[in-house]
């Protein structure tokens, strides 16, 4: 038997609170357990991820530490808006930083105001208290200006952090694509700055195949979950897509293409990981950061299984790919600079796009219902909502708005609710 590694000293090493830090793992080792390791009829081939999740503080921060050691620079982001390849391309490493817990919200509310997203109110949280790895490990931030309170947020982490910000239009005219390209030139010259590595037409070219590869494999496990019955729990489809901001980006293509393997041999010979009639979901709205299990939880508990997710932490995040056509670095940050802006954020307006998906994803995966999902202060996709419900009536689903945030306090009347919109459909 070989003894776990200690890493206390590399986490005191990048300065973070060791209580603090021991009590949250402890935390999300319990939620894990509780809603991941009680499921039955998992793919075997979900054992990378129950791996990558025990090792998530450990040793991912250690091949971060290492590669930092060697002269690397490690990137953390907040936002789908920030192209990964240009990261990639620059010598850098992208990583997804913490912000799907509630921690640290009495120092979070310190700087910014109380009735803030829980999203933002958990990545200042991790920051002030110190209990987050991959900002520790990250040489600089990029944010972006989608909704206002990640703008002002991002004010207040400059003084604590490098940060580089992202101007993002808010419509998705020809200007604005011409502005938005401007600002990847902006980001690249930054990125280069900080790496001491140009980005070269053979650097980018190389990037955009590596992550548009890992968005396929991610495309193949979303297309098994058509099948009745879904092959996969929504909780374990989720918990992919949550880490592939995180992991290195060839081992976790690998990992998911076995996955896909499996799946679609599921698929092939009728095997579910719930049964045939277990009422369909898809689920649509602001993104689930790693560790927010609670509404999927919520769901497969009660009976359901979530065979789709509109969302960054879902279908956004690789349903479309960065055309591989370009040959010079120009042509291909026009290319990725189009299909970044594509994305369908709320933060949009207007925002057509994102009802259309939400509509082709619940046909295509046969979804008996929809949940519209908005944490709470989300002014955005809260605002959506009544777009979103429309479209889902006039188009013959049941919809269930849900407002909520981290906290267990409302999973009580969550659970109520939920059920009896499933037993309804
Ligand atoms: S591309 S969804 S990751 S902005 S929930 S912080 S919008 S108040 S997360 Fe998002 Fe990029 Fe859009 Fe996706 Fe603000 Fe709303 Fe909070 Fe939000």
């Amino acid at each position: 038997m070989t003894t776990p590694t200690d890493y206390h000293p590399m986490w005191d090493e990048l300065g973070l609170d060791l209580p603090s830090h021991d009590a949250l793992l402890a935390a999300v080792g319990s939620l894990y357990a509780d809603a991941y390791l009680t499921q039955t009829n998992r793919p075997q081939a979900m054992s990378y991820l129950d791996f990558v999740l025990s090792e998530v503080h450990g040793l991912r921060i250690k091949e971060l530490h290492d590669f930092r050691a060697a002269g690397g620079k490690v990137v953390g982001t907040f936002c789908l808006y920030v192209p990964e390849e240009i990261i990639r391309a620059a010598g850098g490493w992208s990583v997804g930083l913490c912000a799907g817990a509630e921690f640290g919200l009495e120092e979070a509310e310190r700087i910014i105001p109380r009735n803030t997203c829980a999203l933002i109110k958990s990545f200042v949280g991790f920051k002030l208290a110190r209990v987050c790895p991959y900002i520790a490990e990250s040489d600089l931030v990029v944010g972006e200006t989608t909704c206002d309170g990640k703008k002002k947020a991002y004010e207040a982490l400059a003084d604590l952090h490098n940060v580089h910000v992202l101007e993002l239009p808010q419509m998705k005219r020809p200007q604005d694509l011409a502005f938005f390209r401007r600002e990847l030139d902006d980001l690249r010259a930054r990125l280069e700055e900080l790496t001491g590595k140009q980005v070269t037409a053979d650097s980018l070219r190389a990037a955009i195949k590596e992550v548009n590869d890992k968005r396929r494999a991610l495309q193949r496990i979303a297309a098994a979950r058509a099948a009745t019955p879904a092959p996969i729990s929504g909780k374990d489809a989720l918990l992919a897509t949550q880490v592939a901001f995180y992991d290195d980006v060839p081992r976790f293509t690998g990992a998911m293409n076995a996955l896909a393997d499996e799946l679609e041999a599921r698929v092939a010979e009728g095997i579910g990981a719930m049964p045939a009639d277990a009422p369909r979901v898809l689920i649509t709205g602001t993104p689930m950061a790693l560790p927010n299990w609670k509404l999927h939880d919520v769901i497969e508990k009660a009976g359901g299984v979530v065979v789709g997710e509109e969302m960054c932490t879902g279908s956004r995040y690789y349903d479309k790919l960065v055309p591989e056509t370009g040959e010079t670095v120009e042509e291909m940050l026009d290319a990725i600079a189009a299909k970044y802006l594509d994305i369908n954020c709320a933060c949009f307006t207007p925002n057509r796009g994102r009802i259309d998906d939400i509509m082709r994803m619940a046909r295509d995966l046969k979804a008996d219902g929809i949940i519209d999902y908005a944490l709470n202060f989300c002014a955005l996709y809260e605002a959506e909502t009544f777009n979103v419900e429309k479209a889902a009536r006039e188009a013959g689903f049941p919809v269930l708005s849900i407002q909520t945030d981290y906290s267990a306090e409302d999973l009580g009347q969550l659970s109520t609710r939920v059920e009896a919109f499933l037993e309804m459909l």
